[in-house]
């Protein structure tokens, strides 16, 4: 099961984010080759609005790349079978009906259908500096990031409602990434693991996210812009 890797306590886990809209057959060959090179255990795909063919993105991505392939979807209609997993993403931090279970009712059956493993996943907007796609597509206001207590209580109460991940997202492209402190009293007052992604720019930036506590960290614009740092974040998940 994907969701025992995922959780794997053991080990760091770093999930390249791959947004079909970014990428040429190119350099999303190029990306996925690259992955596979450096072990990167793996590769989450989705953004908030996705345009390009979703299944063929996919499809090309494991042409070169053999771990597995999880959907990180946007909205109902990101549904595909060529995945290895979907997070079935619940926005718990908003209060935007449409994204805490509309969609997912709309999904729900193309899901079943679909035959994928699904992770029950509580996501977590936190505030990054300025306004990310996610905050807008989906209307809704992140957590403050000084506010822990607010951050805390959500993450308790989608660890009650069954969540089997909560997913802190700062944004694709946030300027700041999930602040230590808001990770570390997450980590001490809820059980189930987490993601933690958005912003995370540097080598430095990783180490920062897995020692505040962070299962599995999401990197995506910092390896579209430098797909060398890929190799140098490695380093800090196998420490
Ligand atoms: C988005 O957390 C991811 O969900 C990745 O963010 O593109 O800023 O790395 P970045």
């Amino acid at each position: 099961m994907i969701y025992q890797q995922l959780t794997d306590h053991k080990r760091r886990h770093l999930a390249l984010l791959i947004d079909p809209d970014k990428h040429t057959h190119e350099s999303l060959t190029a990306i996925a080759q690259r992955a596979e090179r450096c072990a990167v255990p793996f590769i989450f795909v989705g953004g908030s609005l996705i345009q390009n063919d979703l299944a063929q993105t996919v499809r090309t991505i494991k042409k070169y790349y053999t771990r597995p392939v999880i959907l990180f979807p946007g909205c109902a209609s990101h549904v595909t079978s060529e995945v290895d997993a979907l997070l079935f993403l619940s926005l718990i931090s908003g209060r935007n009906a449409e994204f805490l279970i509309g969609n997912q009712v709309i999904a729900a059956p193309l899901v079943k259908q679909a035959n994928i493993e699904v992770i029950p996943t509580g996501y977590m907007l936190i505030e990054g500096g300025g306004t990310t796609s996610v905050e807008y597509m989906s209307n809704t206001r992140p957590i403050p990031a000084e506010k822990t207590d607010i951050a805390v209580a959500t993450a308790l109460a989608g660890e009650m409602l069954g969540m089997k991940l909560l997913y802190l997202e700062a944004g694709s492209g946030a300027l700041h990434s999930v602040p230590s402190a808001m990770i570390q009293a997450i980590k001490l007052h809820c059980n189930i693991p987490l993601i933690v992604g958005g912003g995370i720019r540097t080598a430095d930036d990783l180490q920062r996210v897995f020692v505040a506590g962070a299962n599995i960290a999401v990197v995506g614009t910092s390896i579209e812009k430098t797909p060398d740092l890929l190799d140098e974040m490695m380093k800090v998940i196998r420490c």
